[in-house]
């Protein structure tokens, strides 16, 4: 059944704080696709671009602070964003720019993706800008989603067990994060499952697992994973929900393939949803 859309009320709208990835498969872009997919109004404030393809970034520039402050007050001057999520913010000068128009402004719940590096190991965020990212913009994080390897960076920890995930969990929640996403390892020869671990602000946790889908077709899964929590935020879902909907989201993109560029290349934002947010049928 086709979502109804009620025009008295405010349709759901979320942001994305990230850079512009040129071509398309992460980034803002991934955000943007995953907000559309998920029915929810997407907006943006660039903070980077890089240019690229799948084969690798070529260059990337940052936006002036004062652009990001007016694209910031243009949409609190129109927009009813109702949660957030940060992607690439490049340096400590684009960390604390992104702090202070969140502080000043009200853009809901903040997911925090720790983005570090590019899957093909181009650097993201500048080596000195970990510790604002650490101390400064953790602390107010809603939900925060490292990967296994940002998990260990901001940890300060290696992460080799189970074990290490849940101890790397509760250190990062000691930063000041209300809730935790750590996205499991791909690294172990013929593993046919991933494994993330959430800690929540309740003091629940669980292992969400997945299978391991050995494509080179992941470009965009964090921010799309990260976009997707946020996006069902917006919705007004608890955080528990969004990370299990997200979860599943990005699995499906990955499993359903889509033929677009040649090397590390973008998941399928297409794919069927679950809970599809257009059929009003499937389980929520
Ligand atoms: O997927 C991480 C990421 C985030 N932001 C931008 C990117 C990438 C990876 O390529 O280009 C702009």
């Amino acid at each position: 059944m086709v979502e109804v859309i009620n025009l008295t009320e405010q349709y759901p709208q979320a942001l994305t704080i990230a850079g512009s990835d040129s071509d398309g498969s992460a980034g803002m872009q991934a955000d943007l696709h995953t907000f559309f997919r998920r029915h929810i109004y997407g907006t943006a404030v660039m903070t980077a671009a890089v240019a690229g393809n799948s084969y690798g970034i070529h260059d990337s520039v940052t936006l002036p602070t004062s652009f990001i402050d007016q694209e910031f007050k243009d949409l609190a001057d129109d927009y009813q964003v109702k949660a957030s999520k940060t992607g690439m913010l490049a340096d400590s000068e684009l960390i604390r720019t992104v702090i202070k128009n969140y502080q000043k402004y009200d853009f809901g719940p903040l997911v925090v993706d720790p983005v570090i590096t590019t899957k093909h190991g181009n650097m993201l965020l500048e080596e000195s800008a970990y510790k604002t990212l650490r101390d400064e913009l953790i602390p107010l994080a809603t939900v925060i989603t490292p990967n296994f390897f940002e998990a260990q960076k901001l940890a300060e920890m290696e992460i080799n067990t189970k074990d290490d995930m849940i101890k790397a969990a509760q250190k990062l929640k000691d930063l000041g994060a209300a809730n935790i996403m750590i996205k499991g390892s791909h690294h172990h020869p013929g593993q046919k499952e991933v494994s993330d671990y959430v800690l929540l602000e309740s003091g629940k946790s669980f292992w969400l697992t997945g299978d391991f889908f050995d494509t080179d077709r992941k470009n965009g899964t964090g921010d799309s994973l990260s976009a997707c929590i946020a996006a069902e935020l917006a919705r007004g879902n608890d955080v528990e929900t969004a990370v299990r909907i997200a979860k599943k989201f990005v699995d499906i993109a990955i499993e359903n393939e889509i033929n677009v560029g040649h090397e590390f290349r973008p998941i399928n934002h297409w794919a069927p949803g679950y809970p599809d947010p257009t059929d009003s049928t499937t389980e929520k």
